[in-house]
């Protein structure tokens, strides 16, 4: 048969077995093998029933999305399903692991579904800028009715086996070390009928009367975190496809969305920065044998916000943490945040109350670092002056176990210069949680001059394990994020006085899809972060923002003036503020266009980009996207700052950036020049 499509026979039973590692995707492969081994299964006598499943890991995870973009190859998807749904032998998928995408499409045109109770059953398309596009619209409406479908289209979460029975997905739940069997006993059944998922019309019909205020609602009660998407609201209309019309017309629709999705821009974005992801916890050049180290126990040096939310990381991954700090008034303090960040989540049912319990029972409080000295491994979250860390870790140094791996949490500091005061440098890092650290999924590991392999390998295994996406910096000021974001902020700065306003430059950015503008997060930090009022000395815009006594959101005054609410009017003091300076320094104010600003904000950060990459500070262009999406809101349908750059043409961002006054990147130049791209997607 096929090589990586099975048929064997037990009995009565065809069983037809994917194996295709990593995550069996259909491939034209698989597609192949699977339309061939239906065709020897009807062909054969002896077999009554079939029983569809996977060896590995997982059960189908969707169409092979390295195959998007590029020639189609192989037996078509629906042919496939087709040949499933009118087999004349009934079909029962079983499913362990993730059943996601098109790998739920072709469960669906199964003739039943059973699971074990760890699987996971979902349509992520929407995730990949498209709709789930064999059938999928169409066929899950059907099952687990209209509202559930929508959700999960436009969500892309999977669901539980237990949620896929309740909702009628799955027909039963198989035992967690018993799927084959028990779908084997399902296959076996007396008198199965062929149920066709796409003959089902009670659900649809059902949602039809009270259908239009429903997606009416959906889309009001969603536009936030939809705005910018194409996808969702494609998935949507396909939904209500799915309600209105016949299973054949719904087809057309879902056909007639799907073409443009995945030719489009957004698409190949989302594609991009799925394999980025994933990419970018790969080191270059890393020795066999830098093997990851086992960390079973973690200092942290601080508990601040930062150390509290990294502590947090680690509890939710069931590793002990001990947290330490100066005084107990505030250890007693950033205690008391974990524990009520936990009740919050777990008063929206997202956590158990023994949740909690068994999380805050890891978290060892201290105001002895002596305590430290079993850790694995130490993360100081200090004050970020280079005194203060070195102090630290020079304490550290002599407190931590042989092994340890000790990392700071800095952003901007020389790591170089924090492993110096050790006698280990080897064993030192950085690892830049980004704030809120609980939350955030980016982890920068900034790698020291002399951090050796196995560290920087256990630092990414780690990230993984506590659910972040780790990318590799080198050492230098603000790493690859706040080098980057330095760039944009100057600008902003430099257009507020030409003669934009803050409301203008934010809602530029805003609206190409950052979830707020640089002033707005200027605000949101702080704009006393880093300002002293004894050293300040009237010199820049925020040194007389802060002199006037203007902090941002926290004191509600800041470039904008905020209401109980937060709601935000521009602020007549920054505006003062700002004119006069202008005045100051002679400059002619002018009108400042969208386009420019758009154009000056971020070009430079891209200019930055080719430094950095060029510098070897980033190890790859996908990596700084990577950074830019997960750490910082860059609207993840624009793929980054460098694969941006690359859609807009690298010959334009160049003339641009010279047009600006700045002297463009050699890398970048080049580039240009030789008409390629930074990700070497266009
Ligand atoms: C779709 O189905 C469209 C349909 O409607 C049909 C339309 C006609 N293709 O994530 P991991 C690779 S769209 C190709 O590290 P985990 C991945 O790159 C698709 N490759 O493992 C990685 O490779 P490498 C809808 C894929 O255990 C390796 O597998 N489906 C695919 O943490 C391991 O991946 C999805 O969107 C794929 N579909 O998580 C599901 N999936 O080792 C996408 C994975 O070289 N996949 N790879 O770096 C996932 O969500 C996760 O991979 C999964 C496993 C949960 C399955």
């Amino acid at each position: 048969m096929s090589a990586v499509v099975d048929l064997s026979v037990d009995g009565d039973i065809g069983v037809l077995t994917i194996n295709s590692p990593p995550v069996n995707a259909l491939s034209a492969a698989v597609r192949d093998g699977l339309a061939a081994g239906v065709a020897a299964a009807v062909a054969d006598p002896a077999v009554k029933a079939i029983v569809l499943h996977c060896a590995g890991r997982t059960f189908i995870a969707g169409a092979d999305i390295s195959e998007f973009g590029g020639a189609m190859k192989g037996a078509s998807l629906p042919a496939v399903q087709a040949a499933m749904e009118d087999c004349p032998k009934p079909i029962i998928a079983a499913i362990h692991g993730t059943a996601l995408g098109g790998g739920l499409e072709v469960a669906l045109t199964c003739h039943y579904r059973v699971a074990v109770p760890s699987a996971k059953l979902g349509l992520p398309e929407v995730k990949l800028g498209l709709l789930p596009g064999a059938g999928g619209t169409q066929r899950l409406p059907r099952l687990v009715g209209p509202e559930q479908a929508l959700k999960m289209v436009t969500s892309g979460t999977p669901i539980s086996a237990k949620a896929a029975l309740a909702s009628g997905l799955i027909d039963e739940i198989a035992p967690e070390d018993g799927l084959l069997e028990a779908a084997k006993a399902f296959a076996r059944r007396p008198n199965l009928a062929l149920v066709k998922v796409r003959d089902k019309q009670d659900k649809v019909e059902a949602a039809r009367a009270t259908a239009p205020e429903m997606f009416a609602q959906f889309r009001k009660d969603n536009a936030r975190a939809m705005r910018g998407f194409e996808a969702p609201e494609a998935n949507i209309k396909c939904i209500e496809a799915a309600v209105n019309l016949s299973f054949d017309e719904g087809m057309k629709v879902e056909r007639d969305l799907f073409v443009p999705l995945m030719m489009g821009l957004q698409s190949k974005a989302q594609r991009y920065v799925f394999f980025a992801e994933r990419q970018a916890n790969k080191v270059e050049g890393l020795p066999a044998d830098a093997a990851p180290l086992t960390i079973g126990s973690v200092g942290i040096i601080g508990a601040g916000t930062m150390g509290g939310g990294i502590a947090m990381n680690f509890l939710n991954a069931g590793v002990p943490v001990t947290i330490v700090e100066m005084k107990q008034e505030a250890l007693d303090r950033g205690v008391a945040t974990i524990r009520k960040n936990y009740e919050n989540t777990a008063a929206k049912g997202r956590m158990t109350a023994a949740d909690v319990e068994a999380r805050m029972g890891l978290l060892t409080p201290t105001l002895d670092m002596e305590e430290l000295s079993a850790a694995d491994l130490v993360i100081e979250a200090v004050f970020e002056t280079m005194e203060i860390k070195r102090d630290v870790f020079g304490k550290l140094d002599r407190i931590a176990k042989p092994g340890a791996i000790l990392a700071s949490n800095t952003s901007y500091l020389n790591v170089d210069e924090i492993a110096d005061v050790t006698s280990r440098p080897g064993s030192v890092l950085g690892l830049h949680f980004f704030s809120p650290a609980n939350v955030m999924r980016l982890l920068e590991v900034v790698r020291g001059a002399k951090t050796e392999p196995a560290v920087l390998a256990t630092a990414m295994a780690t990230a993984k394990k506590i659910g972040k996406v780790a990318v590799v910096a080198g050492v230098c000021h603000g790493f690859i994020g706040n080098r980057m974001l330095s760039s944009r902020q100057a600008e902003a700065m430099k257009l507020i006085v030409e003669g934009a306003t803050p409301e203008q430059v934010d809602r530029v950015l805003y609206d190409f899809g950052w979830p707020m503008g640089p002033f707005q997060m200027s605000d949101l930090a702080g704009l006393d972060i880093g300002w002293s009022a004894e050293k300040s000395k009237g010199e820049t815009i925020r040194d007389r923002l802060c002199e006037a006594g203007l902090r941002g959101q926290k004191n509600g005054r800041g470039f904008y003036d905020y209401d109980a609410q937060r709601n935000r009017t521009p602020s007549p003091v920054a505006t003062q503020i700002i004119l006069d300076y202008a005045a100051e320094k002679g400059v002619n104010r002018r009108e400042v266009g969208d386009e420019e600003i758009l154009e000056r904000c971020l070009y430079p950060m891209v200019n930055e980009g080719a430094l950095i990459l060029a510098e070897g500070m980033a190890q790859r262009a996908s990596d700084i996207d990577i950074v830019w999406i997960n750490g910082y809101g860059w609207p993840v349908y624009r793929g980054g700052p460098m694969f941006w750059a690359d859609s807009v043409g690298l010959a334009k961002v160049a003339e641009r950036l010279t047009h600006y006054g700045y002297e463009v990147a050699p890398l970048l130049a080049r580039l240009a020049a030789e008409e390629k791209s930074f990700t070497g997607q266009f």
